[in-house]
């Protein structure tokens, strides 16, 4: 699982990755690419732990990359390094435009590559494909041959394929080609510090279909510098409840369609993460092997239903909302899980 952050020269993206992972990657000068992980923020996690008081707390992270690259080797670096991300954040800078179009046209500059991109692979394949038409194709190529025709329609009306209707089988079967427009991708305009309505009228003209966030990074990346009290302080002034960046990778962990279970104790609290709609066994598996390969049952309790049962296992016991679960039990978001195993 991996965010990649993408966007125009210079419009902000180290420093969002920087304020979201705490790793300065412009101090890194030796490398392409850096990676950092980013604590996901969860009311519910950061409840468990008081609750619990363990010795260790293990919050839910995902992954960023940042690509360090200029010039013309830039789209080559951003191509190798991005080329495994699952989801994609796109930058787009508002704090040195003058009016909304400014933004939006910086914002479709980068779009239009990424769908032509993605276009130059389907044609090549294509061509490759029609002039071995008279040889056998492996399966491969015959479904390469079935998907591409509408994806090359699609992307020639200039819009990107996450908007076709494909389903499971179809994006598996197009995986390899490694599609900049049919990742999910969040769009992330930098605002002005005096301005913060130009990135929201930008925001407003989006497409519905397409997730946007403001933020100004400026003075988020400021805030951090100050201790946690004056942060707070600063923020209320303001009149905003929490920092943008946070909002930034709430919202990236969901476009992956990512959920969070919870273990805990005195030990540790701790917050897993799974593809949504993963049954028990596979989400044991994410804690040990052993625990999917020794699966006997998983004891569950809904987070909600575990605050509302005064926050304790016996309570939640007593009031029948803690259930023993099987091979079959889809986890749900928040479950509080502990996992009966013998191997
Ligand atoms: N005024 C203002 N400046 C910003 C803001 N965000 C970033 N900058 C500045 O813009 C410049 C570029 O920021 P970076 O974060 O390095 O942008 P980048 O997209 O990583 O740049 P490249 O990797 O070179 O493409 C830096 O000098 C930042 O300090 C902002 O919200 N407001
Ligand atoms: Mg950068």
């Amino acid at each position: 699982m991996e965010i990649g952050i993408i966007g125009l020269p210079q419009s902000g993206k180290s420093t969002l990755f920087e304020i979201m992972t705490g790793v300065k990657s412009r101090d890194i000068h030796n490398e392409t690419c850096v990676r950092g992980l980013a604590i996901v923020p969860d009311a519910r996690f950061d409840r468990l732990a008081e609750i619990f008081r363990p010795a260790k707390i293990s919050p839910a992270r995902i992954p960023f990359s940042d690509v360090n690259a200029t010039g013309e080797k830039a789209w080559n670096a951003v191509r190798q390094n991005l080329s495994g991300a699952d989801g994609l954040v796109h930058v787009v800078d508002a704090f040195t435009a003058a009016n909304t179009s400014e933004v939006m046209n910086r914002y479709r500059r980068l779009e239009e590559e990424l769908i032509l991109s993605d276009l130059l692979a389907v044609e090549n394949r294509l061509e490759r494909l029609s002039k071995m038409a008279k040889k056998p194709m492996s399966s491969q190529d015959a479904i390469h041959a079935a998907i591409l025709p509408q994806l090359k329609e699609q992307l020639e009306k200039g819009k990107p394929l996450r908007e076709l209707p494909l389903s499971e089988d179809e994006k598996h079967g197009v995986r390899s080609f490694s599609f900049w427009t049919i990742r999910p991708e969040l769009v992330v305009v930098n605002t002005p510090e005096d301005d913060p309505s130009l990135g929201d009228a930008f925001l407003k003209e989006l497409p519905p279909y397409v997730s946007g966030i403001g933020i100004c990074c400026e003075i988020e990346a400021e805030l951090q510098t100050l201790p946690e009290k004056e942060q707070g302080d600063f923020l209320k002034s303001l009149g905003i409840s929490e920092p943008a960046f946070r909002r930034v990778i709430k919202a990236s962990f969901s476009l992956l369609d990512r959920i969070s279970f919870f273990t805990v104790g005195e030990d540790e609290v701790k917050a897993w993460v799974i593809q949504k709609g993963t049954k028990a066994p596979g989400a044991a598996g994410v804690i040990h092997n052993d625990l999917e390969r020794g699966f006997i049952r998983a004891e569950v309790v809904g987070y909600d239903d575990f605050i509302a049962c005064g926050g304790t296992h016996a309570g939640a016991k007593a009031a029948g909302k803690l259930h023993l679960e099987g091979k079959d039990y889809v986890v749900r978001d928040g479950d509080i899980i502990n996992v009966r195993f013998n191997v």
